[in-house]
């Protein structure tokens, strides 16, 4: 059995060999180009990372706090020319700062190519829960559709009033084109109503220009 002073020699020895040799060092070379590769890319990865502390720096923005909601409910319905149709919805989310009423239609084709389908003319009006009042009114082009947007935004700082409880509306389809003979008018088509889509969004929370403040 081999003393340890054996086995060191007999290491020693065979290293003192394998080094002398061309290959020997091409291999050496080779593996400390490696590690330096691999610690070049460690260092890079490592000033990547964004180290800086939350809150710390000046420059960043942490933005507002923003405790936000969405609320959107959608319609549909026939309005006869000349006919308000009163409709109310209910919306019981506190803070809502903001209101977007969107009335959409599309009038009917030209009954035939002898026929044009003339315009139609819807109006509304929009009552938040606290008395304001908005209205709009909307054309299509010929054979197109139209659409109306009213849009309530409360005050810069967002709690003056709020928009929470029963919306009013009342929309009327004004003037209903009719669909006239191209050659003689006493051939004209009665155009005496409309479908019409209503979408209604609320946001609510904390408005982003209170935080501002
Ligand atoms: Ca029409
Ligand atoms: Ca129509």
């Amino acid at each position: 059995m081999a003393d340890s002073e054996g086995i060191l020699g007999t290491v020693v020895t065979g290293l003192t060999k394998w080094i002398k040799q061309p290959k020997s060092l091409q291999a050496i070379v080779g593996f400390i180009c490696i590690v330096g590769g691999l610690a070049g890319l460690f260092y890079y990865q490592a000033s990547a990372i964004d180290t800086k502390p939350l809150g710390g720096g000046g420059a960043r923005s942490t933005g507002p706090v923003v405790t936000e909601g969405e609320m959107t409910l959608g319609d549909q319905g026939t309005a006869n020319e000349g006919t308000a149709v009163p409709l109310t919805y209910e919306n019981d989310n506190d803070g809502t700062y903001q209101c977007t009423v969107t009335l959409e239609w599309t009038d009917e084709a030209n009954a035939n190519r002898r026929y044009t389908n003339q315009p139609d003319t819807f109006d509304i009006e929009v009552t938040a829960p606290n008395g304001e009042t908005k209205s709009g009114t909307g054309t299509n082009p010929q054979g197109g559709s139209g659409n109306i947007v009213v849009n309530f935004t409360l005050g810069k700082d967002g709690k003056e009033t709020d928009y929470t409880g029963v919306w009013s509306l009342n929309l009327t389809l004004s003037d209903a084109g009719d669909q006239e003979a191209r050659f003689w008018s006493f051939f004209d088509r009665a155009d005496s109503a409309n479908t019409y889509t209503l979408t209604i969004q609320w946001l609510y929370g904390t408005p982003p220009s209170a935080d501002k403040k």
